[in-house]
């Protein structure tokens, strides 16, 4: 079954994780700036513990970006991901626009189109600029008018760049681990900031419809374009027969609470009961339901990573049943377990297993009917780095029958328009720091100039690309000898 010749091909990364240069081109900190020079913390080498490290620099895609695009050009990319920076447009309130931060992007944007690469902004990814976050961030109502002149100032000087754009990445992870916890910045803890911040980036997302909508009759944005939702729903597995109901509800809180919203304009029932369970019914207010129902998305980008086996939380579980704790959520009903027997996992802990890539792909289709890409999956390692050869195998493997789902979801009707994997280049990781590789390109963290090596899975998605994702063999000799005679024997100082 041939891919259609227009099918993206692409890379994700996000600018906090990629881009270093946080206080250049005028701009100011983030809550991420914040958070890992406050929470530094670098636990014994080789550990999978986590790495809270600096990002002032990170892979420099702020000085190396063409060197990058001449990279992603050589790989065959025909797209690429990327996280616009808040902070980098708005340095200083949500007026006054930085205008070395619009250069910049328009610099990179410019230079990708150059090269046949199509921008794929995502708006907003976790990283919250500090002046907004110290008036209250997302658990104040202002943020919508701060978001709204933030999202009307990238389409009109940059919307010219792309048909395809997405306003969140993982409101879900943001919220859960940012506001109901306290593993991501800003590290709240709290039910009432977890409730507001939610719905409030489900508003901003209307009201960047709203906008994308203006921007087209503005003639700044193609009037194709499309405007999208980024979420990593990990489909559920009843972990016993007697868990299907919890796994129920499990997908009803884990896909439709975080998609129905701006691909509905409703909330689950179950929203609606825990917030009159919490005493928190001002947090929707008159008007808001209509505008998420007036502005709904057009397009769903799809993080997939793992699935999630799911069992009753009140499942007793055995000594060396499972592989790590278990993890319960903010709701009572089920929790996620981590069976150790018939399961794979990364060396970080994450369920190895695409067989349900297919199946939700299909319920998002079903429920939906709105156009899908994977806009995340990759594996995160420990990547032997040490050498010129960097030999990731697993990777190759991992992405590979990962990719061969996405081509059966196609197959059976599924309208999915790209595949974009996590990520271009090794970068900063929110859970690992710079010891958690994903990238398809090493980055030399020690060099002065972050040199860049393709390992073997850049030569697995070359010639996947180049096959028009038809060759998904990814342990033959010539792969190796791909990297070795072909890519290695001309990585000159272009592309390092
Ligand atoms: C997703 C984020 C990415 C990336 C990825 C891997 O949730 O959107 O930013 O970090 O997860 O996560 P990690 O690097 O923590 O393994």
């Amino acid at each position: 079954m041939k891919l259609e010749k227009d099918f993206i091909f692409a890379a994700s990364t996000n600018a906090f994780q990629i881009e270093g240069a946080r206080n250049l081109g005028g701009r100011t900190d983030s809550i991420w700036d914040e958070f890992t020079k406050r929470c530094f913390h670098i636990p014994p080498i080789g550990k999978n513990e986590r790495e809270i490290n600096s990002i002032a620099v990170s892979a420099d895609f702020y000085h190396k970006y063409q060197t990058d695009i001449r990279i992603m050009k050589r790989l065959g990319l025909n797209g690429l991901v990327y996280n616009i920076d808040w902070t980098r447009i708005f340095s200083k309130n949500s007026q006054e626009i930085n205008w070395e931060g619009i250069k910049f992007y328009d610099d990179v944007f410019a230079t990708l189109q150059a090269n046949n690469i199509k921008p794929i902004p995502i708006l907003f990814h976790w990283d919250t600029p500090m002046w907004a976050e110290i008036q209250g961030g997302f658990e104040n109502r202002k943020i919508l008018e701060w978001f709204q002149s933030y999202v009307a100032t990238v389409f009109k000087y940059l919307g010219k760049y792309s048909d395809i754009w997405f306003v969140n990445d993982e409101n879900s992870t943001f919220t859960l681990d940012g506001y109901l916890g306290d593993y991501l910045p800003p590290a709240k803890n709290s039910k009432e900031g977890f409730a507001r911040a939610i719905h409030h980036l489900n508003l901003c997302a209307a009201i960047a419809k709203i906008e994308f909508e203006k921007a087209k009759l503005a003639g700044d944005i193609n009037p194709a374009a499309l405007l999208g939702i980024d979420h990593d729903w990990s489909p559920g597995i009843p972990y016993r027969i007697e868990d299907a109901k919890a796994c129920q509800e499990y997908n009803l809180w884990f896909k439709n609470f975080f998609l129905d919203p701006n691909l509905k304009g409703t909330y689950p029932a179950v929203f609606d009961d825990w917030l009159e369970t919490e005493g928190l019914t001002d947090v929707i207010q008159p008007g808001d339901m209509a505008l998420l129902k007036n502005n709904c998305l057009d397009l769903i980008g799809w993080n997939y990573y793992r699935p999630a086996y799911i069992a009753c939380d009140d499942y007793q579980e055995k000594p060396g049943e499972m592989q790590i704790a278990s993890r319960t959520f903010f709701v009572k009903g089920f929790k996620q377990v981590f069976p150790k027997n018939n399961v794979r996992y990364t060396s970080w802990n994450w369920i190895i297993d695409p067989t349900m890539l297919l199946p939700g792909a299909q319920q998002l289709w079903g429920e939906y009917q709105k156009p899908l890409m994977i806009v995340e999956n990759g594996l995160g390692a420990f990547d032997d780095k040490r050498g010129d050869l960097i030999l990731d195998y697993n990777r190759a493997e991992y992405l590979s029958i990962h990719f061969a789902e996405v081509k059966k979801a196609i197959a059976q009707g599924v309208n999915f328009i790209g595949y974009s994997l996590w990520t271009y280049c090794d970068i900063f990781s929110p859970s690992g720091g710079y010891r958690k590789d994903y990238g398809l390109v090493a980055v030399d963290f020690n060099s002065p100039i972050k040199t860049r090596t393709p390992k073997l899975s850049y030569v697995w998605y070359q010639r996947l690309i180049s096959s028009g994702g038809e060759n998904l063999t990814h342990d033959d000799h010539d792969m190796l000898e791909g990297l070795l005679k072909g890519e290695l024997s001309t990585w000159d100082f272009w592309y390092q």
